[in-house]
């Protein structure tokens, strides 16, 4: 058998991996060729039972698919999705073996020799990279204190020890500057938490059982691909699906209705919804008293109405029966949910007349002339969600948050669902991401270090300019790990200008990334079948153990590995250099599953189908869904859900609109999870290995773009290529980038992005961005 090294894949075998030709072969076999070139592939069949298998699981922020490994003869040759998970692999997942062997693979540690970014490194031991970190981090330390240090973390590995142990050993240290708020979806969290009581909890589960999903801001054909299935049985079921999306989207292809929408006007259309339900009456009153605050009461001062200041939960509402203000859990009491079923007199309104107030100025007129949606469609959008039970709104940290109010778009979603009733049953709710975390209680893996100074953070969307600026604190060590900072963070000219000023960067990561790029020293760190460890996480109902399939390559470690060196330089190695099925079984702890169960596959910690707030029950402490949020109005803003216009737009911003009359959002691809994948030669092959950017045939014509041409994406941040994609699939005066592009690649759509934070969640507003397109000279 001639070495694998020679193995090549048939671009047809491909395809049919993929389902393109036919069904994907379940017997494994490969080709391979002899070394001429000429001589032609033979085919040569292996037996299932000469593979090893091993299991693991899609780590970054996807759907965690339960993936099997095959080895043979210490090569990882083959990935499939585990057939106990339900679901396929996707192009991604199969081409994982190109990441393995990828020939950007890092094996050494490297030390830096060239300018940051020229790429010019040498290798050096293990020994040697951890001497240097030890001196940087004491000299930072002792010149400055902790605050000097900063690590970031994303979604490279949502592995339930990686990123957490890299946070846990800088607390060790002392402390260190750390990122705050998401690039993903910290609006989702501020608007959730405080409303739900609980994060992360999708409705996958019963979306065949929804007869009206509404596809809001998000694309769940590309993002939610292992669960597409739902929706298209779901539709076989009788259910319309509906898109609100600028961009006609891959669901929108499959949907019943694509409503294009101006970007960042998603509360306006909330509101004009709600002033439609609430006046033709099709809310759900039983369920807003009985389940949610609707009904508290607000006085003058818009402060909620409590019996007791210190009884947090003791809040009032007025009994129509007794005709009195009572604790909302008083037994045997009607509250009033509407001002007109108060006294006339009375000091107090509702929260729900409160919400009301917002929404009633929302005229049909307003809304459209604000959207661009005509107002026949909103009335008829409206009728159909409020009166199809069940409906669904997903909502999949979509990209419609990602903008300068996302928090009030989250919450109005939240609003909606809660104002209908259609919450808390099968095929109603609203589908974010979700995971086993949210089934079940795993403990944390490492105590919490004893001394750990509180340092101000830098709020992630900030990296890049608060670095220059020296902002909270001058930083002189970065750790970086699982983020691709120069794809994803925003404002990719200042993300660089941070790498530059930091006088010592770390980058552990597989591949020599666009962010490795810019290292002091870069750390070869494993991929995920090359060590041992769980996946407990926020992206799949499933607890999972991923095994070691195959050996790292050259001197590949964990990253959990390189912090318990360190932790050992600085004197707490045994918190740190455990066996990793300590931490392991530390997560696993008090939640009933072992290791030996999920050797055996992949493990649910709830039986049946997961309901979140199944009959109205809420993670709030009252039990009830809030939708007036104290935590708002501490931060000065309104704490029922209004209106706000999006700075960085073309009615907010005319002058910046003359120069940059574009607006621009973000899409993500089959191609990759983020820049995850975005140089996987098999990708590449089958799809695209250029960037796109959309745009309208009268937006390109008064450009004189034409389909198919090299044109460039510019604002005053900076300037992506890409191929004009010219298209009526995309609303005139929007266009749309792609995300995840490498600058190897040509640059990623970053470097135009919008580095403003969401000041409610200190979340990422890329789709708030205005930009400018021209053809290239
Ligand atoms: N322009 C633009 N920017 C965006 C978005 C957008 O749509 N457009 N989307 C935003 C969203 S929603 C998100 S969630 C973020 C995602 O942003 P990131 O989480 O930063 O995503 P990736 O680009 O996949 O970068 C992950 C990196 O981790 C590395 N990695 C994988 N496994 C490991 C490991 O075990 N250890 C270490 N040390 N590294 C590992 C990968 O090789 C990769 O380089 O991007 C945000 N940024
Ligand atoms: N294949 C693949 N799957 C993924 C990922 C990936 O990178 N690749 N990333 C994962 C992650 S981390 C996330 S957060 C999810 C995200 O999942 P999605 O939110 O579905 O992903 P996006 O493509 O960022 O955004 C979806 C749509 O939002 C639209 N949009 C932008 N701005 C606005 C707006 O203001 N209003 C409205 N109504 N629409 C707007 C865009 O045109 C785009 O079509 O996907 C997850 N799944
Ligand atoms: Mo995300």
């Amino acid at each position: 058998m001639e070495a694998l090294s020679q193995y090549r894949l048939k671009r047809r075998t491909l395809l049919k991996g993929l389902g393109v030709v036919g069904l994907a072969s379940l017997s494994p076999c490969f080709f391979t060729s002899g070394t001429a070139q000429a001589e032609p592939l033979r085919r040569v069949p292996l037996k299932l039972s000469d593979y090893k298998t091993y299991r693991s699981t899609c780590a970054m922020e996807c759907l965690h698919c339960n993936l099997t490994a095959y080895v043979w003869q210490d090569r990882l040759v083959k990935i499939e999705a585990s057939k106990d998970f339900n679901v396929k692999c996707c192009l991604r997942g199969i081409s994982r073996t190109k990441w393995v062997y990828h020939p950007q693979r890092l094996t050494q540690p490297l030390l830096r020799t060239g300018e940051k970014g020229e790429g010019k490194f040498k290798p050096i031991s293990w020994d040697e990279a951890l001497d240097r970190i030890e001196k940087e981090i004491r000299t930072v330390i002792a010149e400055q204190g902790n605050e000097g240090l900063l690590i970031t973390t994303h979604a490279g590995n949502m592995d339930s020890i990686k990123n957490d142990m890299g946070k846990a050993f800088f607390d060790y240290l002392g402390g260190s500057t750390k990122q705050i708020g998401s690039l993903c979806c910290a609006a989702v969290t501020a608007s959730m938490t405080p409303m739900l009581g609980l994060r992360y909890a999708d409705t996958r589960d019963t979306i065949p059982d929804s007869r009206f999903i509404l596809c809001w801001g998000n694309n769940p054909a590309v993002t939610m691909h292992a669960y597409w299935k739902n929706y298209a049985q779901a539709q076989k079921n009788g259910a319309r699906i509906v898109v609100i999306d600028p961009r006609f989207n891959e669901t929108a292809a499959k949907a019943d209705e694509w409503i294009p929408i101006v970007p960042g006007t998603d509360i306006a259309l909330a509101l004009g919804m709600i002033k439609i339900i609430v006046e033709e009456q099709r809310y759900d009153a039983p369920f807003l008293r009985a389940h949610t605050g609707a009904v508290y009461l607000v006085d003058k001062d818009q402060k909620l109405m409590r019996q007791s200041a210190e009884d947090v939960d003791s809040y009032l509402v007025f009994d129509t029966l007794s005709k009195t203000p009572v604790r909302h859990d008083a037994e045997g009491i009607v509250p009033a949910l509407f001002n007109e079923e108060l006294p006339p007199d009375s000091p107090f309104t509702t929260v729900m007349s409160e919400i009301y107030q917002q929404a009633k100025p929302w005229t049909l007129d307003k809304v459209s002339a604000e959207t661009d949606i005509p107002g026949h469609t909103i009335i008829r959008l409206t009728r159909d969600y409020a009166s199809t039970t069940p409906s669904m709104i997903v909502q999949n940290m979509s990209g419609a948050q990602r903008t300068e109010f996302g928090t009030y778009v989250a919450a109005s979603q939240f609003y909606l669902a809660l104002i209908t009733g259609n919450i808390g049953k099968r095929g109603a709710g609203v589908c974010d991401a979700g995971g086993a975390r949210q089934m079940a209680k795993f403990s944390p893996i490492i105590p919490p270090a004893p001394n750990a100074k509180k340092i101000p953070p830098i709020p992630v969307s900030k990296i890049g300019e608060w670095i220059v600026q020296g902002k909270p604190n001058p930083i002189k060590f970065w750790w970086n790990m699982t983020m691709g900072a120069m794809t994803q963070l925003p404002n990719t000219n200042m993300v660089r200008e941070a790498f530059k000023k930091v006088p010592f960067v770390v980058v552990a990561d597989n591949l020599m990334t666009s962010s490795a790029l810019y290292a002091d020293l870069v750390l070869p760190v494993t991929t995920i079948f090359e060590d041992v460890s769980l996946m407990a996480g926020v992206r799949s109902h499933y607890v999972q153990l991923m095994e070691k399939a195959v050996e790292p390559p050259g001197e590949a470690k964990p990253d959990y590995w390189i912090f318990a060196r360190l932790a050992e330089r600085f004197g707490f190695g045994e918190v740190f250099n455990q066996p990793i099925e300590h931490y392991i079984d530390a997560c696993l702890k008090g939640s009933g599953i072992t290791r030996e169960m999920l050797a055996k596959g992949p493990v649910r910690p709830v039986e049946g189908d997961w309901i979140p707030f199944k009959d109205g029950v809420f993670r709030t402490t009252t039990k009830k869904a809030n939708l007036f949020i104290e935590e708002w109005q501490q931060k000065k803003f309104s704490p029922v859900v209004t209106w706000m216009q999006v700075s960085e737009s073309v009615k907010g911003s005319p002058e910046l609109a003359q120069k940059y009359p574009l607006f621009a959002v973000q899409r993500k691809l089959a191609r990759s999870v983020h820049s995850s994948h975005g140089m996987n030669p098999w990708i590449l092959e089958v799809q695209r290995d250029k960037p796109n950017v959309m745009i309208h045939p009268e937006d390109a014509r008064r450009r004189g773009i034409q389909h198919g041409e090299w044109v460039t994406v510019f604002n005053h941040r900076g300037e992506h290529r890409a191929i004009a994609d010219v298209t009526t699939h995309i609303k005139k005066g929007v266009v749309s980038l792609e995300n995840g592009w490498w600058e190897q690649q040509g640059g990623s759509s970053s470097h135009v992005t919008n580095d403003q934070v969401d000041l409610l969640s200190n979340g990422h507003c890329c789709n708030s961005t205005l930009v400018d397109v021209k053809r290239e000279a």
